[in-house]
């Protein structure tokens, strides 16, 4: 049967990247009646050093945020990654089975780590590892995420098929990366080679969860773009990524496909189709701003909640993992 797992790390605010590419699509999976498990990743948060007081805020917030925009904790199981030690215990061993080659080669270590790689901690070195682990530890069948993530989804099934080849067993499933939408790679509002991305140091660049409506009409009147009016195919929008992403951004929130925006505005300026998008992402976003406030005004019920997923979580990792261990030789005696 499928199951499907996701996470997302509390490194910051919910942005309207994490929620075209993901979260909306968590509440879509979840809708669809399958077995859902979603994790606030706080453990590849720390990859980066996290202030502990912001850590636990912002992994609070995006609970809330999660909850505002759809996942039903009755119906989907939502937690943080440290409070079930099975992802961890997991990581370990892949650890021991993934390749230094295989992490060197990963674009988002790349990115992150830039030239002072040397200063980069082991653990951003380890991330797909314990990504993999994190998704392994279910079995899960299908891992919604944005395109940037594809990369390490494809680790993971080396993973799973070099794990299962070194012991001689058909133990992982060859995870599926879910990618769809009209936004499955939003990007900055001040640069369209950029992704959107809620550790950019220009708050300009991206729309968050948390603004408010005045904030998201703003972010977007300034959102670079480029003089010509929208063409009336997307072929038009070829070489013009700034104004590509916003028509991307309209098509995901409006549901409809970006052929289909280009067409409805086709010769529209964006001096009047920023307005339109505005008001749209106003319209979309505002109830979820309004419901993640009022959810937090209540941090404990929110912890409650995470712990409950936990325990829901652990129980299905737990006999998984302890299969894990005797495949690979360890003693279980108590
Ligand atoms: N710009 C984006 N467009 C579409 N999807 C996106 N995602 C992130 N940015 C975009 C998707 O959101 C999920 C959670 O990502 P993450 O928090 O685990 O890490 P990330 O991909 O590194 O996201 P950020 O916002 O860029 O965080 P920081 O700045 O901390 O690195 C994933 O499914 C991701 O694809």
């Amino acid at each position: 049967t499928p199951r499907v797992f996701s996470g997302i790390q509390p490194s910051g605010g919910l942005t309207l990247g994490n929620y075209l590419g993901a979260l909306k699509r968590f509440v879509e999976k979840q809708d669809e009646g399958g077995e859902t498990i979603y994790c606030l990743v706080d453990m590849h948060a720390i990859t980066v050093w996290q202030d502990p007081t912001k850590l636990r805020h912002q992994t609070r917030e995006m609970a809330a945020g999660f909850i505002a925009a759809g996942i039903d904790p009755a119906r989907s199981i939502l937690f943080n990654q440290s409070q079930v030690t099975a992802h961890v215990e997991l990581a370990w061993i892949f650890n021991c089975v993934a390749r230094m080659g295989w992490m060197g080669r990963m674009t988002q270590w790349k990115d992150k780590a830039g030239k002072n790689s040397e200063n980069a901690s082991l653990g951003l070195f380890a991330y797909p590892a314990l990504m993999a682990a994190d998704i392994l530890a279910y079995k899960a069948t299908h891992v919604p995420v944005g395109e940037d993530q594809k990369q390490h989804l494809e680790l993971t099934r080396d993973i799973a098929a070099k794990f299962n080849n070194d012991y001689g067993v058909t133990f992982f499933p060859m995870t599926e990366p879910v990618i769809e939408g009209a936004a499955t790679r939003v990007m900055s509002l001040r640069d369209g080679s950029k992704k959107m991305s809620k550790s950019d140091p220009s708050d300009q660049s991206r729309i968050n969860l948390t603004d408010d409506a005045d904030s998201i009409a703003a972010k977007i009147r300034k959102a670079k773009t480029d003089p010509e009016p929208l063409p009336d195919t997307l072929d038009g929008l070829k070489d013009r990524p700034e104004a590509r992403n916003l028509v991307n951004i309209y098509a995901a929130l409006a549901g409809m496909s970006a052929a289909d925006v280009v067409k409805e505005y086709a010769g529209a300026q964006f001096g009047s189709f920023k307005p339109k998008l505005a008001e749209l992402a106003v319209a979309k976003l505002s109830p979820i701003t309004t419901e993640m406030n009022r959810l937090m005004q209540d941090p404990a019920e929110i912890d409650r909640i995470l712990g409950r997923g936990a325990a829901q979580a652990e129980a299905i990792a737990r006999p998984i993992i302890n299969e894990v261990y005797d495949i690979v030789g360890m003693i279980r005696s108590r």
